[in-house]
């Protein structure tokens, strides 16, 4: 008789990680569906949740480890591909020494336990050299934000009267943000939407502000010097809690509604509404931070920018304002204190401080220029888990001709992705489904234990994998444990929580009770412990003390070579980064890559819906059907096309030469590209 089960676990589809029944026949998981008392999900799911069953049972799924020879990959033991690797790492670390060798990991294995596994192993080790997606994702908002603020708050939508997603689309990118906010809508919370284009949120919006791609500081900036000029801030908040306002309100003066209105093309009048609409409703206002303004040259002032605004509403740590989570109390994986390694010159940390200062990170970019020159000096091998930079990040062209020059590249992968094939070895690595770890859901404050509910004999999950390398390294008795189960409960060891209790509690145990204004006790998180709108610490590092607002590079007049501005990464809900398009029915509703277009601009280069034009900036180019979007939806002279495609894949134009100065991300969203049409083109 087939035997039944239902385990409880977290969905890892996309970061969202919302609480899942998995239903399983005789081992096999055989259906996904929403686990109703998680109070983060409540029960909801998007549609990706139960394409988990497909990937994981994949036709195509990697399930023995592969060496690259002469005659193409041939398929070795595991342990046999271990004790090669190991002997090669060994040899290049005599050869080059330790800094030669680096580890990258991508978005696919999230943020804590598993992230905190590849640092501790680097560090163990004894190279600086730990690169990850976090060079173009999620760092340079948790800049803008710590250099204000301490660290960078989750909006309590649920409580707000005014909601602001600032170039942020959560009904593609974060399903169930979207059911929080919507309820929140629903109880009266005003919604304003930053973003050039009508995104699906922004439909939804009761402000859609449509501002030109990179003009985000001067939107910000003029919200402040309404804010300041009409008396509309907290006056009181403002005196005791932050540092800088006089310089700030100086600054101010020159983003006047209309010089606002010249330079991001919000109209005056709706900008004067916005304000008043925040002034209004502060301290209930939360707002949410995208994508959209981090791929950008002046990105990070520009986010300061924003996050002054917690500081004059007084919102923050407030109920329906941003809320600063507090964190579980736990053993930290990382070994940043017992070993440090700033000394060994960290690859980017003289060009972009902040990012190793904040992150103990190295920069991706400047990495393929060192592997290609050995300049400052070699780093010869790497080893890479859940990504594919080959695809996603900038200038993929020198991506690939910097990895198939390693000596050793070692990648882990469910699928034969572009990146896995240019490697010497390509390890299967595990799903979620088939490893255990805690994630945390900040706004509820709990813990919650994703389990591991099959596996596969050659698909060791991350920390065995860390774990079997390490020993053979000799620094094994930095990963004592046995396994990830035992890991957990050293890590859960300072919480006064059991592993046996979250077993028992799939809804998520609460850590720490939700208090707000914790600044009252303990400040905010900064040198000062004030909210900061200047930073000393900054200054001392050569940037200007104010989140200055820097216009983007094609906004200094139109360049006639490259007339035209393209978005990237808008994000499609069936679609995560290169991940998804060898599920039939996702590919079935979303064939193939496409330009979104302005109707004028498709009229004035000549091309009909679905022709194919070519894309060309100072990096590169590519060919790509068009999409013709209503006039309302893009702006005219922008294009936007969603990286992640193999044959159409954008990041061949986007920049790995231009730069946010203190974060050091890429250049991706207001690239300058010409277009032609291609011709006899289909
Ligand atoms: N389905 C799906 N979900 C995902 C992902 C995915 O690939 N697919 N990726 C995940 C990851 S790692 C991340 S980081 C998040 C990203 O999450 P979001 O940032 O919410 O996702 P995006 O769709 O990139 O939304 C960014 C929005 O910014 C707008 N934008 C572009 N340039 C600018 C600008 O200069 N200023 C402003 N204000 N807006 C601008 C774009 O038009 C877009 O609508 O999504 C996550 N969720
Ligand atoms: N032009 C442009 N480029 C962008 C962006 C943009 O907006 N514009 N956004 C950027 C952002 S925000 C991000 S976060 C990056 C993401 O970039 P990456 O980190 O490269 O993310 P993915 O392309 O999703 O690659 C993840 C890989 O991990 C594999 N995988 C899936 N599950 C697992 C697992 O459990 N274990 C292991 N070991 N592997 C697994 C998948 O098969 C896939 O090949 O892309 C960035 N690239
Ligand atoms: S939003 Fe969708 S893909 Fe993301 S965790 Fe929830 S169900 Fe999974
Ligand atoms: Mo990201």
């Amino acid at each position: 008789m087939a035997e039944h089960k239902v385990v409880q676990s977290l969905c890892r589809m996309c970061d969202d990680r919302c609480a899942i029944n998995v239903y399983l026949k005789n081992n096999r998981i055989v259906d996904i569906d929403g686990y109703i008392p998680h109070p983060w999900n409540r029960g909801r799911l998007c549609v990706k949740a139960r394409a988990a069953v497909d990937m994981v049972y994949h036709k195509d799924r990697l399930l023995k480890p592969l060496k690259k020879t002469a005659g193409g990959f041939k398929e070795i033991p595991l342990e046999q591909a271990m004790d090669e690797i190991a002997a090669r790492l060994l040899k290049i670390k005599e050869q080059y020494g330790t800094r030669s060798i680096s580890v990258w990991k991508g978005e696919a294995i999230g943020f804590s336990q598993q992230e905190d596994l590849a640092r501790r192993f680097v560090h163990a080790l004894g190279t600086p050299n730990y690169f990850s997606n976090d060079s173009q994702c999620y760092n340079g908002r948790y800049f803008g934000y710590r250099l204000v603020e301490g660290s960078w708050p989750v909006p309590e939508y649920e409580n707000s009267d005014s909601i602001v997603l600032w170039g942020a689309n959560p009904p593609h990118a974060h399903p169930n943000m979207t059911q929080v906010i919507m309820r929140a809508r629903k109880k009266g919370a005003r919604l304003i939407v930053v973003d050039p284009r009508l995104s699906a949120i922004a439909r939804k919006a009761y402000i859609h502000a449509s501002l030109q791609p990179g003009t985000d500081g001067a939107l910000a900036w003029g919200i402040i010097h309404l804010l300041i000029k009409e008396g509309w801030y907290n006056r009181d908040f403002v005196d005791k809690h932050t540092l800088g306002f006089s310089s700030l309100a100086d600054y101010a003066q020159r983003f006047t509604p209309e010089y606002v209105q010249n330079e991001s093309g919000v109209d005056a009048g709706l900008l004067l509404e916005i304000a008043r609409i925040l002034a209004n409703s502060a301290p209930r206002v939360a707002i949410y931070m995208g994508n959209g303004p981090e791929h950008h040259e002046n990105g990070i002032n520009n986010i300061r920018a924003v996050a002054c605004l917690d500081g004059l509403l007084g919102s923050l740590d407030q109920e329906g304002g941003n809320r600063l989570i507090e964190v579980m109390d736990k053993n930290e994986l990382t070994l940043y204190d017992e070993i440090p390694l700033h000394h060994l010159d960290p690859i980017g940390a003289d060009r972009f401080p902040v990012l190793y200062n904040f992150r103990q990170e190295c920069h991706t970019m400047t990495a393929m220029d060192t592997i290609l020159s050995n300049k400052p000096y070699p780093l010869r091998a790497m080893l890479l888990t859940a990504a594919n930079p080959a695809i996603t990040n900038p200038n993929s062209l020198k991506v690939r001709k910097a990895f198939e020059s390693l000596d050793l590249f070692v990648v882990r992968d469910l699928f034969m992705t572009e990146t896995a094939a240019l490697a010497d070895y390509v390890l299967p690595a595990a799903s979620f489904l088939e490893r255990s770890e805690i994630h945390y859901h900040g706004i509820c404050q709990t813990a919650t234990l994703a389990r591991k509910i099959i596996s596969f004999p050659d698909c060791p999950d991350e920390y065995q994998f860390w774990h079997d390398l390490a020993h053979r390294l000799g620094i094994g008795k930095f990963f004592p444990w046995k396994n990830e189960i035992e890991l957990t409960r050293w890590i859960l060891e300072p919480s006064g929580i059991s592993l046996k209790q979250l077993e028992e509690h799939p809804e998520g145990v609460n850590y720490k009770p939700i208090r707000y204004k914790k600044w009252r006790e303990k400040g905010f998180n900064t040198p000062s412990g004030k909210i900061e709108f200047t930073s000393q610490y900054l200054k001392d590092l050569g940037y200007e003390e104010l989140p200055e607002y820097k216009p983007p590079a094609y906004k200094s007049g139109p360049d006639p070579e490259y007339p035209y501005v393209l978005i990237t990464g808008a994000r499609k809900l069936l679609y995560y980064h290169s991940r998804f398009r060898n599920i039939p029915r996702f590919r079935t509703a979303i064939p193939k890559a496409d330009v979104e277009i302005h109707p004028l601009d498709a009229e004035a280069i000549g091309v009909a819906d679905g022709e194919t034009v070519k894309i060309t900036s100072r990096i590169g180019s590519l060919e790509i059907p068009v999409k013709i979007m209503a006039p309302n939806e893009i702006l005219p002279g922008n294009l936007q096309i969603t990286h992640g495609w193999k044959d159409a894949n954008v990041n061949l134009v986007t920049h790995d030469d231009r730069f946010d100065p203190i974060s050091g991300f890429p250049l991706m969203k207001a690239v300058e590209v010409r277009v032609e049409k291609i011709h006899g083109a289909q």
